[in-house]
């Protein structure tokens, strides 16, 4: 039987007393006992009827266990499906029902509240919490810890990620087994990991970064984990030298800089940073190199793609660029409106192909159209150029989004709540700049009648909406601004309330 993604992230650990996960507390677990875990839960997958291409979706809070349901997806040839753990109950519904999950993990202190939501899509719902509680967990002591492997090809889905779409409807992103695989075997020879690595890990594994990159680099290299729950920055500064390696958002970076023990005396043995999800200021390369010596290695990529570019590990990192296509990745710059590849130097649109790129949105086949060419090449929507060397510099986003601390917010989604508000004739949600975040989100209202209560519309976003999405202040204005053909015009605003969230 052969299953690639169990094969070659999973099968060559299956005994080993070697530390995959360092915890916090100074716990550790052997790469053996994390596979022993995962075949048990694989045992839980299979007799509650799930089949290999069924979906099973988790809103769990990161543990080692969260992780080890990863793994038993992979043996059992089920789809995982990881969800942020800030997802409002009506944003869990709608994913559960759009993918047809057959299973649903949710953390037992949300049973109450989640039990309709899964009953209303159809799923079967369990429990799995951080501590390594909860019904899933139960039923897994009961299983035996045997490798039946499912039989799976490079071409089957191995997961899906939602991402949203400027419609404001998030669209299941499908990743085959393939484009897992391909990426971050790239990744691990490109950065040199080994099984001496132990990457410092802080990041959510609901996402690509902290899943596919940091979690499938690690594992590939046979390296460990220093696994914290979430990003701590004084945890991150007592693990730092436990560990040889870090991944982050550039969040993690500003924070870290504002801490004041951290310096290069902590950081000499440090074998590399590595930043991406958002666009890392010059300022905090620079103050990065001058705190601790070490240039931060920036790299590019997407939900849809997996990583795309980065900067090299041993040639030159050309800081304020994103890097070199990586190997196995074609990268076009283009014509937004022609589609045609722009000359050397000039700004256009990225277009990404290569193993790494996604199978297309679940169930939505005239969106993949939209941006999956029929010859293979993904509209990434990033505004970018190239230099002579071949580095790519992001200039800035074609679509309207804003990236948030590396989450990603879509305006349309909050601006077709804000437009149907009392007080409220049309919205616009813009992206501010925000030293801590990077951006943040502004809403401007248009008035109508009396005008909006405010209070009241800040209460009522939490039922539908994760918190991280919420609008961080509101302006409200008798006119958007428009051009001669009507169109809103989100640039100007941005250049109006560019200093919103940096006024004293
Ligand atoms: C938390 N909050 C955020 C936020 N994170 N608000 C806006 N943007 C964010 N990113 C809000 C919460 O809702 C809460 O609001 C308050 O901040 C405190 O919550 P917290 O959980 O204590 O926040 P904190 O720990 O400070 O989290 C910030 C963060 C985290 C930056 C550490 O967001 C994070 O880990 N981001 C990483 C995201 C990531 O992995 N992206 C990769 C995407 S993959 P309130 O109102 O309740 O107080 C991808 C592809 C690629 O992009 O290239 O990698
Ligand atoms: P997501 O859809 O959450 O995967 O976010 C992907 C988007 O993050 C990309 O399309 C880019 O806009 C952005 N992104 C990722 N890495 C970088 C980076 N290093 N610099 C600038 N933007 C980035």
């Amino acid at each position: 039987m052969a299953n690639p993604l169990f094969d070659r992230l999973f099968a060559r650990h299956f005994g080993s007393a070697a530390p995959f996960l360092h915890l916090p507390g100074g716990g550790r677990l052997s790469y053996g006992d994390f596979l022993t875990q995962a075949a048990r839960f694989a045992g839980v997958i299979r007799t509650v009827g799930l089949e290999p291409g069924d979906r099973l979706a988790v809103q769990i809070y990161k543990s080692p266990e969260a992780l080890a349901v990863y793994a038993a997806c992979a043996i059992t040839g089920v789809i995982f499906l990881p969800l942020n753990t800030a997802y409002a109950p009506a944003e869990v519904s709608y994913f559960l029902s759009d993918s047809g999950a057959a299973l649903f993990l949710c953390d037992p202190s949300k049973l109450d509240s989640l039990t309709e939501v899964a009953a209303g899509a159809g799923a079967q719902i369990m429990t799995l919490g951080s501590s390594g509680d909860g019904s899933f967990a139960e039923a897994a002591k009961t299983e035996i810890a045997q490798f039946k492997v499912a039989d799976r090809s490079e071409d089957d889905l191995a997961a899906f990620l939602y991402t949203s779409g400027t419609t404001g409807r998030s669209k299941g992103a499908m990743l085959s087994q393939r484009n897992l695989l391909s990426n971050a075997e790239t990744l691990t020879d490109l950065w040199q990991f080994s099984e001496r690595d132990v990457l410092l890990h802080a990041l959510p594994i609901f996402h690509t970064h902290g899943l596919f990159v940091g979690t499938n680099v690690t594992l590939i290299a046979g390296g460990a984990m220093l696994f914290l729950p979430k990003f701590d920055v004084d945890q991150m500064v007592a693990n730092m030298t436990r560990s040889t390696a870090m991944m982050g958002v550039p969040t993690f970076y500003t924070r870290l800089l504002d801490h004041p023990e951290f310096d290069a005396d902590l950081t000499q043995h440090m074998r590399v940073f590595i930043s991406g999800s958002a666009p890392m200021l010059s300022e905090t390369h620079a103050q990065f190199q001058a705190r601790t010596g070490h240039t931060v290695l920036e790299r590019y990529g997407m939900t849809e793609t997996n990583m795309n570019t980065s900067n090299p590990y041993s040639g030159q990192r050309k800081t304020g660029t994103v890097g070199l296509p990586l190997t196995g990745v074609e990268l076009k710059i283009c014509d937004p409106n022609t589609g045609q590849e722009v000359v050397q130097g000039k700004i256009g649109v990225i277009e990404v192909r290569g193993d790494n790129v996604f199978q297309g949105y679940w169930n939505m086949p005239e969106k993949t159209a939209e941006e999956l060419r029929g010859n293979g090449f993904f509209i990434t929507g990033d505004l970018a150029q190239m230099d002579t060397d071949g580095y790519v510099t992001i200039v800035g986003r074609g679509k309207d989004l804003i990236i948030s601390g590396g989450f990603n917010i879509y305006p349309k989604e909050l601006e077709m709540i804000l437009d149907d508000q009392a007080g409220v004739l049309e919205s616009a949600v813009i992206a501010v700049p925000h030293a801590d975040m990077g951006e943040a989100a502004l809403a401007i209202l248009v008035r109508s009648g009396g005008g909006p209560d405010l209070d009241a519309i800040k209460a009522m976003m939490p039922q539908d909406v994760a918190r991280f999405k919420h609008p961080r202040d509101y302006i409200v204005v008798d006119a958007l601004p428009r051009n001669t053909m009507g169109k809103v015009q989100k640039n100007v605003m941005r250049d109006r309330y560019g200093d919103w969230f940096s006024k004293p």
